[in-house]
């Protein structure tokens, strides 16, 4: 695909260049404020530059302060980037309606532009850097000349934490802006601390023309810097999230012994007032959000049983001292799917999205409040691109809607999501989508199978990402599309750990969405998934016995406990194993594996094979 493409871009990059230099050559020159704004000498010589670059009417360092917020509120609201919403229902909530070609992630246009393209693997789109870098120049040539170019120094991860992340985006979007402030610490204090350390990640961004032809999502991950241009949607253009904190950050933490992982981390407490952390690797649209949160059942609450929520999205895990890992959360807030988030599906989601939110493409109702498919049975009346709603041209809010929230407005917000050391992981879970073949829960026999079970998980793919939906595809440890290297090279470091660790948490493979013949989910989900976390803690503690099949552990039928359910699920085909559906699962892996011959680590084919004879 590269060799096409790249003559393509070529002669356009030709005309592109051409006329920016006739719209340099007949405007007027920019006004740059040349007071320094940081100590830095090499941020400020990056801002200059950029600023120059772009020809940016204004810089603007952002501080993250209420004041800067206001202003920014009040400036979209002006321009119609910003929407108000009820504000009696909803105070300080706001609607973005994105341009309509503009609504996720572009998988096909993000590359990863490492050295040679073998490092980057068949995982990812490659690009020589020289190439892209030239790219993306073109793009960037003059195309903020009559916006603000914003500076966002951030910190992923707890301030004070020596686990957290430094980096800087520039961005062209005040919605960027505004965005980052609620899912990273950014501000005056993050400058500080780039300050101090004098190392960042560099992060470039601009909406450009949103011009789907025009539109790319770079990496260099040995020159720590990220170029994005031509979207303003989420994963493409809030930088802090995928770009840096699991593309660049999963290279990084391979040559620094450390694990950047697409997981959600939560703390169960059970009746005896004592904590246990899962981490788990979903991919997008597959319920981290919604295991982060869960409200536990009725049965399990009045025991004493509570959840607490540490992250949703993205999960730095550290080796601690005592041969644990330790889990940060790098974000400071949630951009979740709006869809099918309802009071009986997601309450703590609900309780937090009345007040300090910003929704982007989710319809309103008659009193402009925020709707989306799934939440209540009130109707709608404009739909998410501002049209009077018409079910014939589809859904209310867009399959792909979502919110921002600060983390901190979550009812079952953990205290420990602020310490700096991370909370200590027991149990790691995958999951996907799979409406056949995997068991509702099913344990690894040990490290290194767990590493094979999340090397070949597999998910039916959904609106996260553009191009079609509900097509299954492997989407290893939910990073296929985030691993910032060779993914051969990825499994061989989390196999690593097997041999430099030796209280690794144990490893389980689980399924909320296997479907019943009239295409109806066997699980209940949601709330109900307590019963199988509360499986998986008791394996962790050797307090339940588990059924050996060739592919892995599964319970009993009886030792997932379904008291209080209304309706019994069908616990059996819950929990089949089938030779035949294995073994065809198997030949299929197979073949994915062959992608990485001549890298892929002799335990992973040494593992599959166990599973093969024992079949
Ligand atoms: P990203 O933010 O894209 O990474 O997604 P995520 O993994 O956080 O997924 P999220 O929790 O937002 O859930 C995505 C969709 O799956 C929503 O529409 C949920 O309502 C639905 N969902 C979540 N958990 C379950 C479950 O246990 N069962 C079923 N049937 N659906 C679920
Ligand atoms: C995902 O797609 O996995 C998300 C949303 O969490 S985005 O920030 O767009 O990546
Ligand atoms: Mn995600």
């Amino acid at each position: 695909m590269a060799i096409p493409r790249t003559c393509i871009d070529r002669a356009w990059l030709r005309n592109l260049l051409f006329v920016r230099l006739v719209a340099r050559l007949v405007s007027f020159p920019a006004k740059i404020d040349k007071t320094m704004k940081t100590s830095l000498a090499s941020l400020q010589e990056w801002v200059d530059q950029v600023a120059s670059h772009t020809r940016a009417a204004q810089v603007h360092w952002c501080t993250g302060d209420d004041a800067e917020n206001r202003q920014l509120v009040a400036q979209m609201l002006e321009s119609g980037d910003l929407l108000e919403l009820n504000q009696e229902t909803h105070p300080n909530c706001y609607l973005h309606r994105s341009d309509p070609e503009d609504v996720a992630r572009v998988e096909h246009l993000t590359f990863v532009c490492t050295p040679n393209r073998d490092e980057a693997g068949p995982n990812n789109n490659w690009m020589d850097p020289k190439e892209a870098r030239a790219l993306m120049d073109g793009l960037f040539a003059g195309c903020m000349a009559d916006r603000t170019m914003y500076v966002i120094p951030y910190c992923m991860g707890p301030i004070n934490s020596p686990l957290s992340r430094l980096g800087v985006e520039i961005t062209d979007s005040p919605y960027v802006v505004a965005n980052m402030r609620l899912m990273t610490r950014m501000g005056t204090p993050a400058l500080r601390r780039i300050e101090e350390e004098g190392y960042f990640v560099k992060g470039l961004h601009s909406t450009g023309e949103l011009d789907p032809d025009r539109r790319y999502i770079m990496h260099f991950p040995t020159e720590l810097s990220i170029m994005s241009f031509g979207s303003g949607y989420g994963g493409n253009a809030l930088l802090g999230k995928k770009c840096h904190a699991l593309r660049i950050a999963s290279y990084q933490a391979r040559t620094e012994g450390w694990l950047a992982e697409h997981m959600l981390i939560v703390g169960i407490e059970n009746p005896q007032g004592e904590t246990r952390y899962i981490a788990g690797a979903f991919p997008s649209a597959c319920g981290k959000t919604n295991l982060a949160m869960l409200i536990p059942p009725e049965a399990y609450r009045e025991a004493g049983w509570k959840v607490w929520t540490v992250g949703d999205d993205i999960c730095w895990l550290h080796p601690g001292d005592d041969g644990r890992l330790y889990a940060v959360n790098p974000e400071a807030g949630f951009f979740g799917v709006a869809p099918g988030t309802s009071q009986d599906t997601n309450p703590n989601a609900l309780a937090m999205l009345n007040r300090d939110a910003i929704f982007t493409n989710v319809a309103v109702t008659d009193d402009n409040q925020p709707w989306w498919e799934g939440l209540d049975d009130r109707r709608p009346v404009k739909d998410w691109q501002g049209r009077d709603f018409d079910p014939k041209r589809g859904a209310a809010a867009h399959p792909n809607s979502r919110f921002t929230v600060p983390i901190s407005r979550c009812p079952s917000f953990s205290n420990e999501a602020e310490n700096p050391k991370g909370v200590p992981i027991d149990a790691i879970i995958f999951g996907g989508r799979r409406a056949s073949l995997v068991p509702l829960v099913m344990e690894a026999r040990d490290w290194n199978h767990g590493v094979l079970m999340g090397a070949t998980m597999a998910s039916e793919t959904t609106a996260a990402a553009t191009g079609k939906v509900g097509v299954v595809r492997r989407d290893p440890m939910a990073m296929k599309p985030f691993c910032g290297y060779n993914f051969a090279d990825y499994w061989a470091h989390w196999l690593s750990f097997g041999q430099r660790m030796d209280r690794l948490p144990k490893v389980f493979q689980v399924n909320w969405f296997r479907r019943d013949d009239d295409g109806g989910f066997l699980w209940p989900g949601f709330t109900e998934n307590m019963r199988v976390l509360e499986w998986i803690l008791k394996r962790c503690k050797g307090e339940t016995e588990a059924r050996e099949t060739p592919v892995g552990r599964v319970p009993a039928a009886d030792d997932i406990n379904l008291d209080g359910l209304d309706e019994v699920p069908d616990m059996e085909t819950l929990l089949a194993v089938s030779k035949d559906g294995w073994t065809r699962e198997i030949a299929d892996i197979e073949k994915y594996l062959e992608e990485f011959s001549g890298r892929l680590p002799e335990t992973l084919r040494e593992e599959l094979e166990k599973s093969r004879k024992a079949l």
